[in-house]
């Protein structure tokens, strides 16, 4: 290990020991860990072309995978080696891997279910490829400025990316605008502008390096590289505007799409990654079969939400347009072979665009759309509310639904509200169509990377096995009655806190006490999340100390962390506001020992990594019915954190799991909060009957946590409106919390719960979801290397 990475430094990064940087040892010891993931990925890719296997091709705008090198070691088990090897170099192992950036390829939830997907197909050698966007800026990075969160460009391309490879011979043209043709009774269609995607690849290893599969990045090029007439008559930028319109393509994740201009970019975005991953998925299919009729039994394609919705005109405009079929027949294998993810039931999730914008920019793709929606009112007899185009309106939903073979939520409760809501009326027509697959994570990145100490613990206590069959954490059920490994769990919970703690210290000046409660709440800010909530409790908690300032409290960390749209204002104003109070609320003397808040900026995987092994309390507070699944409340429980939490998404079921009294219930449910915010003047009734929430707004009105003016739109919102039940849920919240201060007062009482969550956790392993998959919508199995 020591010679190979002195090989690399040497060899590939050029350079000799005593003049490299931290960089120069971190890409030669990525090059290291590479060379051992290529064997298996080679022997996996050709494992499934030999056996002519069936391949399962997810499809997504986004793919969070954060940073490789530490979960490539885990995987491949090279831990003991790594760590001689660098001892030997006078390397400092976590400075390497700290060197790493983030690869912020996504946004939130879908995007890190992906990532997890992608490890979990590894894992269970299922042949599959991730296609996605390379997008050159990803996702913004975050920082505060006087509380408020400033938006700069993240740059984790301005340095050689050592785990790809480039593929110049995958190479697709993707057409956009233009006309449509008839030539001898077919469609031809003409594209007014084109761009060049060519695929990057990264191996993706599974858990003991038995499997890789690709991760298949999409990166646009322009088609000619120069208008070298222009740039010779002197017009230096026009004869460049080729090369602008493709690397604006996949420049950045979610351009602003308030403009017209940014809906375009957003849509040719979409049928970018859709079109070149299916016109690969043809090429690679038609290769190995030959004959169209066997595209359902050989290729299970899976669109992650609605943004490559467009994957069901695009693939029968390719057996149509390129390969004959007449329209029936296309569009019956399209089906056969598409299914779709419904990820969210909030309105401004499900996609619309104008079918001026379609027309425009896909011209052949809205009349196969509209062929699509004639045929399916036709044959289904639906009612007119149900079309794909609606007025002037194409509704990417319909269209991903109608086109799929299994549409499914993401945990059981969201499926049975997909069932009857946004979905009603064509699960009626269709009423099989619908299934569920509740939501995991990797053990893997989650547990055994994330959490070194616990992973000793566990590895002691029921063996290494959990790794890759996390039910086997049921083996810890056990020791939970067991003082001396409650004693052992809460060391290595306090020693995640130290870490933690040193870190807030040392990057915001926050002391957190490593014996507080460290009560966590990480995830995209939005309103119907509630971070709001959160910090509305935080003022009510800090005025009762104020009045009680000997009672017996439980001190308290506040964790946030999570990034706001840059075009939405609201949940910015709770961004200001949360840093706002944090700095009154930390320099108070009289609660500062009781009472801390932390926001740490640019929440990312790396930071979630840091932040979710050292909690105590995981917040899951959104209003009940929101929330599809969650995939961060898994990864607390697994850790050993309780769950604060309603009756939302996949909390349902984590509840049921771990057992209704390891866990903080409160709140209205799915059924009641659709009752409640029906009721006229629910949130000034409910402000009214709440001492603690109207202390809470009035504090903030009075100025008491600096610029009062800058919360006034927020105040107005949460008295008038409270869309998503801030105020009628306060109370119960609140009530709950001082729960929490009594349970985690008895400390072997807590380890005890905290055992049990981690014991019962076992069903949230993104394995059981990947094998849910492949039993109930791909019908693929897992393909044994030679
Ligand atoms: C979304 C949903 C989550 C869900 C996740 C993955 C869009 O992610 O809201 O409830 O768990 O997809 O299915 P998020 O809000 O975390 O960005």
């Amino acid at each position: 290990m020591r010679d190979q990475i002195l090989h690399h430094l040497t060899h590939t990064q050029g350079r000799g020991p005593e003049f490299a940087t931290v960089f120069d040892w971190r890409l030669a010891v990525s090059y290291t860990v590479r060379d051992l993931m290529v064997g298996p990925w080679v022997g996996a890719i050709r494992a499934a072309r030999d056996q002519g296997a069936k391949r399962v091709y997810y499809l997504s705008m986004e793919f969070l995978i954060g940073r490789i090198l530490g979960d490539a070691i885990v995987n491949l088990e090279l831990e003991p080696a790594m760590g001689r090897a660098l001892t030997l170099l006078g390397l400092d192992e976590q400075v390497i891997l700290d060197d790493e950036p983030d690869a912020a390829l996504g946004n939130g939830g879908l995007g890190r279910l992906a990532a997890c997907f992608m490890e979990s197909l590894s894992s269970l050698n299922c042949p599959a490829f991730g296609y996605g966007i390379r997008y050159e800026h990803g996702l913004f990075r975050q920082r505060f400025e006087g509380g408020q969160q400033v938006e700069t460009p993240e740059d984790w391309l301005n340095q050689p990316h050592p785990w790809e490879f480039v593929r110049i011979n995958y190479s697709y043209t993707i057409g956009f605008k233009g006309h449509v043709e008839t030539v001898d009774g077919r469609a031809v269609w003409q594209p007014g502008e084109s761009v060049i995607a060519r695929a990057h690849d990264t191996p993706v290893i599974g858990w003991q390096g038995h499997w890789a599969n690709s991760l298949r990045l999409w990166g646009a090029l322009p088609t000619t590289l120069l208008d070298l007439k222009r740039f010779n008559a002197g017009d230096h930028t026009a004869a460049a505007e080729p090369e602008a319109l493709a690397r604006t393509l996949s420049r950045v994740l979610y351009p602003d799409d308030t403009t017209e201009s940014g809906k375009e970019l957003r849509l040719k975005q979409e049928y970018f990654l859709t079109s070149a991953a299916l016109q690969d998925i043809m090429a690679r299919f038609l290769a190995e079969h030959g004959d169209l009729e066997m595209l359902p039994e050989k290729v299970a394609i899976q669109l992650n939400d609605t943004h490559p919705a467009i994957a069901g005109p695009e693939l029968i405009r390719l057996l149509m347009d390129d390969h004959g079929l007449p329209f029936d027949r296309a569009q019956d294998l399209a089906r056969r072979t598409l299914n779709y993810t419904n990820h969210t039931l909030l309105p401004e999730a499900l996609e619309r665009w104008s079918t001026w914008l379609m027309g425009r920019v896909l011209p052949r793709h809205m009349q196969i759309i509209q062929m699509i929606d004639e045929d399916h009112r036709v044959t289904s007899g639906r009612p007119a509310q149900v079309g794909i185009v609606q007025g002037d309106q194409v509704h990417m939903g319909e269209l991903a639904f109608i086109m799929a073979s299994r549409v499914n939520g993401v945990s059981a409760l969201h499926t049975e509200l997909v069932k009857d809501t946004v979905f009603a009326d064509l699960h009626k027509l269709h009423p099989d169509r619908i299934v569920n697959q509740t939501n995991g994570v990797t053990p893997r990145r989650w547990l055994r990377m994330a959490n070194p100490g616990l992973t000793t613990l566990l590895d002691e206590t029921i063996g290494t096995g959990w790794t890759k069959d996390l039910d086997q954490l049921s083996g810890l059920e056990a020791h939970a009655g067991d003082g001396a490994f409650l004693d052992r769990l809460h060391a290595a919970k306090r020693a995640n806190k130290v870490a933690l703690s040193d870190g807030l210290l040392a990057g915001l000046g926050v002391r957190a006490d490593p014996d507080a409660i460290f009560d966590v709440q990480v995830k995209r800010m939005h309103e119907y999340k509630r971070q709001l909530l959160n910090v509305l409790e935080a003022i009510a908690l800090w005025h009762r100390i104020h009045e009680s300032p000997n009672a017996n409290w439980t001190p308290r960390v506040k964790i946030f962390g999570g990034k706001a749209a840059p075009g939405y204002w609201l949940a910015k104003s709770v961004i200001h506001l949360i840093n706002d109070v944090a700095a009154t609320i930390n320099n108070d003397p009289v609660t500062r020992d009781l009472l801390q808040i932390a926001y740490p900026p640019n929440y990312n995987v790396s930071m979630a990594e840091d932040l979710i092994p050292a909690a105590d309390l995981s917040e899951q507070i959104s209003t009940a019915g929101k929330e599809a699944s969650g995939t961060g409340n898994m990864k607390f429980t697994m850790n050993g954190a309780l769950t604060i939490g309603t009756l939302d998404g996949a909390n349902v079921e984590i509840r049921e799991h771990v057992g209704p009294e390891n866990f903080f219930l409160f709140g209205l449910t799915a059924d009641e909060a659709a009752i409640e915010k029906a009721r006229p003047g629910h949130a000034r009734a409910a402000i009214e009957a709440s001492e603690d929430m109207k202390i809470a707004l009035q504090l903030i009105a009075e100025g008491r946590f600096g610029r009062a003016e800058s919360c006034y739109a927020l105040l107005d919102r949460t008295w008038n409106d409270d869309p998503f039940l801030v105020a009628s849920d306060f109370d119960a919240y609140f009530t709950a919390q001082r729960a929490v201060d009594r349970a985690y007062a008895d400390r072997a009482d807590w380890d005890r719960m905290a055992a049990l969550n981690i014991a019962r956790s076992g069903f949230f392993s993104s394995d059981r979801t990947i094998r849910g998959y492949m039993r109930d919508i791909w019908h693929a199995e897992p393909v044994t290397p030679a």
